[in-house]
Protein backbone atom coordinates (compact mmCIF):
# COMPACT_ATOMS: atom_id res chain seq x y z
CA UNK A 1 0.00 0.00 0.00
CA UNK A 2 1.08 3.61 -1.28
CA UNK A 3 1.08 5.87 1.90
CA UNK A 4 -0.58 9.17 1.19
CA UNK A 5 3.16 11.24 1.62
CA UNK A 6 4.15 9.48 -1.18
CA UNK A 7 0.94 9.85 -3.24
CA UNK A 8 0.62 13.58 -2.71
CA UNK A 9 4.11 13.84 -4.23
CA UNK A 10 3.79 12.33 -6.85
CA UNK A 11 0.97 13.72 -7.46
CA UNK A 12 2.90 17.23 -6.91
CA UNK A 13 5.16 15.84 -9.53
CA UNK A 14 2.92 15.13 -12.44
CA UNK A 15 1.15 18.51 -11.64
CA UNK A 16 4.52 20.95 -12.22
CA UNK A 17 5.50 18.75 -15.21
CA UNK A 18 1.56 19.20 -16.81
CA UNK A 19 1.76 22.75 -16.18
CA UNK A 20 5.12 23.51 -17.44
CA UNK A 21 4.38 21.97 -20.43
CA UNK A 22 1.28 23.83 -20.92
CA UNK A 23 3.20 27.00 -20.26
CA UNK A 24 6.12 26.33 -22.59
CA UNK A 25 3.28 25.67 -25.34
CA UNK A 26 1.93 28.87 -24.78
CA UNK A 27 5.05 30.80 -24.32
CA UNK A 28 6.50 29.07 -28.18
CA UNK A 29 2.99 29.66 -29.94
CA UNK A 30 3.44 33.40 -28.95
CA UNK A 31 6.80 33.66 -30.62
CA UNK A 32 7.22 35.67 -34.11
CA UNK A 33 8.48 33.14 -35.90
CA UNK A 34 11.91 34.28 -36.72
CA UNK A 35 11.27 34.66 -40.37
CA UNK A 36 8.50 37.18 -40.37
CA UNK A 37 10.80 39.64 -38.33
CA UNK A 38 10.93 42.77 -38.65
CA UNK A 39 14.14 43.68 -41.13
CA UNK A 40 15.72 46.29 -38.67
CA UNK A 41 16.49 43.32 -36.27
CA UNK A 42 18.70 41.86 -39.35
CA UNK A 43 22.26 43.87 -39.97
CA UNK A 44 22.31 45.15 -43.65
CA UNK A 45 25.75 44.18 -43.94
CA UNK A 46 27.53 41.09 -43.18
CA UNK A 47 29.61 42.06 -40.05
CA UNK A 48 32.75 41.08 -41.54
CA UNK A 49 32.58 44.01 -44.25
CA UNK A 50 31.52 46.51 -42.16
CA UNK A 51 35.07 45.49 -40.05
CA UNK A 52 36.64 46.04 -43.30
CA UNK A 53 35.00 49.10 -43.75
CA UNK A 54 35.62 50.61 -40.16
CA UNK A 55 39.43 49.76 -40.44
CA UNK A 56 40.20 50.27 -44.24
CA UNK A 57 41.70 54.10 -43.45
CA UNK A 58 44.04 55.12 -40.75
CA UNK A 59 43.24 52.04 -39.08
CA UNK A 60 46.63 52.04 -36.78
CA UNK A 61 47.04 55.51 -36.16
CA UNK A 62 46.44 55.43 -32.53
CA UNK A 63 46.68 51.66 -31.57
CA UNK A 64 49.90 53.24 -29.50
CA UNK A 65 47.74 55.22 -27.64
CA UNK A 66 44.84 52.44 -26.69
CA UNK A 67 46.30 51.41 -23.06
CA UNK A 68 47.04 55.06 -22.13
CA UNK A 69 43.58 56.19 -23.23
CA UNK A 70 41.85 52.76 -21.76
CA UNK A 71 43.35 53.35 -18.42
CA UNK A 72 42.69 57.16 -18.80
CA UNK A 73 46.22 57.98 -17.53
CA UNK A 74 47.36 61.58 -16.37
CA UNK A 75 50.83 60.22 -16.41
CA UNK A 76 52.70 63.33 -18.60
CA UNK A 77 55.64 61.19 -19.06
CA UNK A 78 54.28 58.13 -20.11
CA UNK A 79 51.99 60.42 -22.52
CA UNK A 80 55.16 62.09 -24.08
CA UNK A 81 56.78 58.76 -24.80
CA UNK A 82 53.73 57.87 -26.93
CA UNK A 83 53.06 61.36 -28.46
CA UNK A 84 56.71 61.31 -29.89
CA UNK A 85 56.43 57.69 -31.37
CA UNK A 86 53.44 59.32 -33.00
CA UNK A 87 55.19 61.34 -35.01
CA UNK A 88 53.47 64.39 -32.94
CA UNK A 89 57.18 66.14 -32.80
CA UNK A 90 58.90 67.95 -29.73
CA UNK A 91 57.36 71.07 -29.88
CA UNK A 92 53.62 70.04 -29.72
CA UNK A 93 54.20 67.18 -27.94
CA UNK A 94 55.27 69.22 -24.83
CA UNK A 95 52.27 71.83 -25.47
CA UNK A 96 49.53 68.92 -25.50
CA UNK A 97 51.29 67.32 -22.66
CA UNK A 98 51.47 70.85 -20.33
CA UNK A 99 47.97 70.52 -18.66
CA UNK A 100 47.05 66.52 -19.43
CA UNK A 101 47.66 65.64 -15.82
CA UNK A 102 44.31 68.26 -14.51
CA UNK A 103 42.57 67.04 -17.17
CA UNK A 104 39.28 65.45 -16.07
CA UNK A 105 39.33 63.14 -19.10
CA UNK A 106 42.21 62.93 -21.05
CA UNK A 107 40.67 61.57 -24.70
CA UNK A 108 38.19 64.51 -24.85
CA UNK A 109 41.35 66.94 -24.20
CA UNK A 110 43.38 65.64 -26.86
CA UNK A 111 40.50 65.23 -29.46
CA UNK A 112 39.79 68.84 -28.61
CA UNK A 113 43.34 69.85 -28.81
CA UNK A 114 44.21 67.66 -31.67
CA UNK A 115 40.90 69.35 -33.34
CA UNK A 116 41.76 73.00 -32.49
CA UNK A 117 45.29 72.32 -33.68
CA UNK A 118 44.28 71.76 -37.11
CA UNK A 119 41.73 74.87 -37.41
CA UNK A 120 42.76 76.87 -40.47
CA UNK A 121 44.38 74.00 -42.25
CA UNK A 122 41.06 73.26 -45.09
CA UNK A 123 40.57 75.56 -47.68
CA UNK A 124 37.84 77.39 -47.53
CA UNK A 125 36.87 77.37 -51.41
CA UNK A 126 37.28 75.95 -54.31
CA UNK A 127 39.55 78.58 -55.80
CA UNK A 128 40.28 76.47 -58.75
CA UNK A 129 37.37 77.50 -60.37
CA UNK A 130 37.88 81.12 -60.14
CA UNK A 131 40.15 81.33 -63.23
CA UNK A 132 40.34 79.78 -66.43
CA UNK A 133 42.63 77.69 -66.61
CA UNK A 134 44.03 77.26 -63.11
CA UNK A 135 47.16 75.66 -63.20
CA UNK A 136 48.88 74.10 -60.35
CA UNK A 137 52.28 72.43 -59.72
CA UNK A 138 52.49 69.30 -57.96
CA UNK A 139 55.85 69.40 -56.15
CA UNK A 140 57.72 67.14 -53.38
CA UNK A 141 60.90 65.06 -52.79
CA UNK A 142 61.33 61.49 -54.25
CA UNK A 143 58.61 58.83 -54.36
CA UNK A 144 56.07 60.49 -51.84
CA UNK A 145 53.35 60.04 -54.80
CA UNK A 146 53.02 63.14 -56.82
CA UNK A 147 52.59 60.99 -59.95
CA UNK A 148 49.64 58.87 -58.39
CA UNK A 149 48.41 62.33 -56.81
CA UNK A 150 48.38 64.20 -60.25
CA UNK A 151 45.94 60.96 -61.75
CA UNK A 152 43.56 61.07 -58.58
CA UNK A 153 43.51 64.82 -58.77
CA UNK A 154 42.76 65.15 -62.58
CA UNK A 155 39.78 62.64 -61.84
CA UNK A 156 38.29 64.13 -58.88
CA UNK A 157 38.32 67.26 -61.02
CA UNK A 158 36.67 65.78 -64.19
CA UNK A 159 33.99 64.29 -61.49
CA UNK A 160 33.60 67.78 -61.11
CA UNK A 161 32.73 68.50 -64.74
CA UNK A 162 36.07 70.29 -65.08
CA UNK A 163 38.28 70.10 -67.82
CA UNK A 164 41.47 68.85 -67.29
CA UNK A 165 44.63 68.84 -68.85
CA UNK A 166 47.94 67.27 -67.57
CA UNK A 167 51.40 68.64 -68.23
CA UNK A 168 54.67 65.48 -67.52
CA UNK A 169 56.86 68.00 -66.43
CA UNK A 170 59.05 65.23 -65.12
CA UNK A 171 61.38 64.68 -67.53
CA UNK A 172 64.61 63.40 -65.47
CA UNK A 173 63.37 59.59 -66.03
CA UNK A 174 61.44 58.16 -69.30
CA UNK A 175 59.26 55.66 -67.33
CA UNK A 176 58.12 58.71 -65.11
CA UNK A 177 56.66 60.59 -68.34
CA UNK A 178 55.26 56.89 -68.99
CA UNK A 179 53.81 55.91 -65.54
CA UNK A 180 51.96 59.93 -66.18
CA UNK A 181 50.70 59.27 -69.19
CA UNK A 182 49.36 55.58 -68.87
CA UNK A 183 47.39 56.94 -65.74
CA UNK A 184 45.82 59.44 -67.85
CA UNK A 185 44.58 57.37 -70.55
CA UNK A 186 43.39 55.03 -67.96
CA UNK A 187 41.19 58.15 -67.08
CA UNK A 188 40.84 59.42 -70.44
CA UNK A 189 42.46 62.97 -69.66
CA UNK A 190 44.43 64.53 -72.42
CA UNK A 191 48.38 64.58 -71.66
CA UNK A 192 51.10 66.70 -72.74
CA UNK A 193 54.93 66.02 -72.85
CA UNK A 194 57.58 67.73 -75.16
CA UNK A 195 58.12 65.47 -78.56
CA UNK A 196 56.39 62.66 -77.11
CA UNK A 197 57.16 60.00 -73.75
CA UNK A 198 60.14 58.54 -75.95
CA UNK A 199 61.80 61.71 -76.52
CA UNK A 200 61.52 63.32 -73.54
CA UNK A 201 63.91 62.17 -71.16
CA UNK A 202 66.66 65.06 -69.98
CA UNK A 203 64.58 67.34 -72.14
CA UNK A 204 64.53 71.11 -69.98
CA UNK A 205 61.08 70.94 -67.79
CA UNK A 206 60.56 74.29 -68.34
CA UNK A 207 60.11 74.00 -71.76
CA UNK A 208 57.57 70.86 -71.42
CA UNK A 209 55.91 73.65 -68.83
CA UNK A 210 55.76 76.58 -71.40
CA UNK A 211 54.06 74.34 -74.50
CA UNK A 212 52.14 72.67 -72.28
CA UNK A 213 50.34 75.89 -70.98
CA UNK A 214 50.11 77.15 -74.17
CA UNK A 215 48.69 73.75 -75.54
CA UNK A 216 46.28 73.68 -72.89
CA UNK A 217 44.93 77.09 -72.34
CA UNK A 218 41.30 76.08 -73.15
CA UNK A 219 40.79 73.91 -70.22
CA UNK A 220 39.51 74.51 -66.53
CA UNK A 221 42.43 73.04 -64.55
CA UNK A 222 46.37 72.05 -65.99
CA UNK A 223 47.99 70.07 -63.47
CA UNK A 224 52.23 70.05 -63.84
CA UNK A 225 53.78 66.78 -62.68
CA UNK A 226 57.77 67.96 -61.59
CA UNK A 227 59.95 64.92 -60.73
CA UNK A 228 61.09 64.25 -57.47
CA UNK A 229 63.94 66.23 -55.38
CA UNK A 230 65.61 66.33 -52.51
CA UNK A 231 64.73 69.75 -50.97
CA UNK A 232 68.65 70.28 -49.64
CA UNK A 233 69.46 70.01 -53.44
CA UNK A 234 70.10 73.77 -54.50
CA UNK A 235 70.56 73.65 -58.17
CA UNK A 236 67.41 71.04 -58.21
CA UNK A 237 65.25 73.97 -56.03
CA UNK A 238 66.15 76.48 -58.66
CA UNK A 239 65.35 74.04 -61.51
CA UNK A 240 61.51 74.51 -59.85
CA UNK A 241 61.91 78.31 -59.50
CA UNK A 242 62.81 78.45 -63.21
CA UNK A 243 59.91 76.34 -63.86
CA UNK A 244 57.31 78.86 -61.87
CA UNK A 245 58.93 81.76 -64.15
CA UNK A 246 58.74 80.54 -66.67
CA UNK A 247 55.08 79.46 -66.24
CA UNK A 248 54.42 83.05 -65.65
CA UNK A 249 55.49 84.01 -69.35
CA UNK A 250 53.59 81.38 -70.79
CA UNK A 251 50.67 82.21 -69.28
CA UNK A 252 50.63 85.06 -67.40
CA UNK A 253 49.47 84.75 -63.63
CA UNK A 254 50.36 81.05 -63.26
CA UNK A 255 50.82 79.03 -61.62
CA UNK A 256 47.84 79.83 -59.39
CA UNK A 257 48.74 76.81 -57.10
CA UNK A 258 51.85 75.11 -55.98
CA UNK A 259 51.05 72.19 -53.86
CA UNK A 260 53.65 70.17 -52.52
CA UNK A 261 52.77 65.94 -51.85
CA UNK A 262 53.53 65.12 -48.48
CA UNK A 263 53.93 61.43 -47.34
CA UNK A 264 51.96 60.87 -44.09
CA UNK A 265 53.94 58.28 -42.75
CA UNK A 266 57.17 60.20 -42.81
CA UNK A 267 56.77 62.38 -39.82
CA UNK A 268 59.48 64.99 -38.51
CA UNK A 269 60.97 64.95 -42.57
CA UNK A 270 57.85 66.17 -43.75
CA UNK A 271 58.12 69.12 -41.59
CA UNK A 272 61.76 69.80 -42.89
CA UNK A 273 61.04 69.21 -46.49
CA UNK A 274 57.71 71.24 -45.92
CA UNK A 275 59.53 74.27 -45.12
CA UNK A 276 62.16 74.04 -47.45
CA UNK A 277 60.12 74.08 -49.93
CA UNK A 278 58.17 76.14 -48.76
CA UNK A 279 60.85 79.09 -48.35
CA UNK A 280 61.70 78.50 -52.00
CA UNK A 281 58.64 78.37 -54.01
CA UNK A 282 55.83 80.10 -51.66
CA UNK A 283 53.35 76.42 -51.34
CA UNK A 284 49.52 77.68 -51.89
CA UNK A 285 48.65 74.41 -50.02
CA UNK A 286 49.54 70.57 -49.39
CA UNK A 287 48.86 66.93 -50.21
CA UNK A 288 48.78 64.10 -47.59
CA UNK A 289 49.46 60.89 -49.31
CA UNK A 290 49.63 57.21 -47.76
CA UNK A 291 47.20 57.96 -45.07
CA UNK A 292 46.62 54.09 -45.51
CA UNK A 293 49.66 53.31 -44.33
CA UNK A 294 49.16 55.33 -41.12
CA UNK A 295 50.90 53.73 -38.41
CA UNK A 296 51.89 56.57 -36.20
CA UNK A 297 48.91 59.49 -36.96
CA UNK A 298 50.87 62.49 -35.75
CA UNK A 299 52.50 63.99 -39.30
CA UNK A 300 49.46 65.93 -40.09
CA UNK A 301 49.33 68.08 -37.04
CA UNK A 302 52.56 68.03 -36.93
CA UNK A 303 52.73 69.79 -40.02
CA UNK A 304 50.19 72.11 -39.81
CA UNK A 305 51.51 73.14 -36.51
CA UNK A 306 54.92 73.97 -37.77
CA UNK A 307 54.15 75.29 -41.54
CA UNK A 308 50.55 76.48 -41.19
CA UNK A 309 49.91 75.31 -45.11
CA UNK A 310 46.84 74.67 -45.68
CA UNK A 311 45.96 70.83 -46.17
CA UNK A 312 43.98 70.87 -49.72
CA UNK A 313 43.59 66.92 -50.22
CA UNK A 314 44.20 63.75 -49.11
CA UNK A 315 44.76 60.27 -50.41
CA UNK A 316 44.42 56.77 -48.53
CA UNK A 317 45.71 54.36 -51.63
CA UNK A 318 46.86 53.85 -55.56
CA UNK A 319 43.73 53.83 -57.25
CA UNK A 320 42.16 56.98 -59.01
CA UNK A 321 39.31 57.67 -56.30
CA UNK A 322 41.85 57.39 -53.54
CA UNK A 323 41.29 61.49 -52.87
CA UNK A 324 39.43 63.36 -50.56
CA UNK A 325 39.05 66.96 -49.65
CA UNK A 326 40.87 67.21 -46.34
CA UNK A 327 38.35 68.07 -43.35
CA UNK A 328 39.95 68.50 -40.60
CA UNK A 329 36.87 67.77 -37.87
CA UNK A 330 36.20 64.38 -39.76
CA UNK A 331 40.26 63.55 -39.74
CA UNK A 332 40.41 63.39 -36.24
CA UNK A 333 36.60 61.83 -35.83
CA UNK A 334 37.64 58.91 -38.08
CA UNK A 335 41.56 58.80 -36.26
CA UNK A 336 39.08 58.69 -32.73
CA UNK A 337 36.66 56.35 -33.94
CA UNK A 338 38.92 53.72 -35.42
CA UNK A 339 40.54 53.17 -31.70
CA UNK A 340 36.96 51.80 -30.57
CA UNK A 341 37.15 48.47 -31.61
CA UNK A 342 40.10 47.48 -30.25
CA UNK A 343 39.59 49.38 -26.75
N1 LIG B 1 49.36 53.05 -50.09
C1 LIG B 1 49.50 54.15 -50.83
N2 LIG B 1 50.45 54.18 -51.76
C2 LIG B 1 50.58 55.30 -52.50
C3 LIG B 1 49.76 56.43 -52.29
N3 LIG B 1 50.15 57.39 -53.16
C4 LIG B 1 51.17 56.87 -53.87
N4 LIG B 1 51.45 55.61 -53.49
C5 LIG B 1 52.49 54.70 -53.98
O1 LIG B 1 53.75 55.31 -53.74
C6 LIG B 1 54.68 54.97 -54.76
C7 LIG B 1 55.28 56.23 -55.36
O2 LIG B 1 54.27 56.93 -56.03
P1 LIG B 1 54.55 57.97 -57.20
O3 LIG B 1 53.26 58.63 -57.52
O4 LIG B 1 55.29 57.35 -58.32
O5 LIG B 1 55.52 58.97 -56.44
P2 LIG B 1 56.27 60.23 -57.03
O6 LIG B 1 56.31 61.24 -55.95
O7 LIG B 1 55.66 60.65 -58.31
O8 LIG B 1 57.72 59.62 -57.28
P3 LIG B 1 58.91 60.30 -58.11
O9 LIG B 1 58.33 60.86 -59.35
O10 LIG B 1 59.85 59.17 -58.36
O11 LIG B 1 59.51 61.33 -57.21
C8 LIG B 1 53.90 54.15 -55.78
O12 LIG B 1 54.12 52.78 -55.53
C9 LIG B 1 52.44 54.51 -55.48
O13 LIG B 1 51.56 53.49 -55.86
C10 LIG B 1 48.74 56.36 -51.26
O14 LIG B 1 47.98 57.31 -50.99
N5 LIG B 1 48.67 55.19 -50.58
MG1 LIG C 1 56.51 60.93 -60.20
Amino acid sequence: MMSIEIFFALFALVLTIAVGFVLWKLKKSMQVPPASRPSTFQLEVPIEEIETASTKRFAKALTSWIPLLKSKSKDKQKWEEVLIGSDMGPRLTSELIKQIDSEENPELYLKNRLENILQGSERSSDSWKTKKPWVIFIVGVNGVGKTTTIVKLAHYFKKQSLKVGVVGADTFRKAAVEQLERGCQRIDIPFFTLKGAENSEGADPSAVVFDGLKKFQAMDIILVDTSGRLHNKKNLMEELLKMKRVSAKSLEGSPHDIWMVIDATLGQNAVQQGRSFHETLGLTGLVATKMDGLSRGGTLFQVYHELKIPIIFMGFGEKESDLEEFRAKNFVEELFDLKAPNS
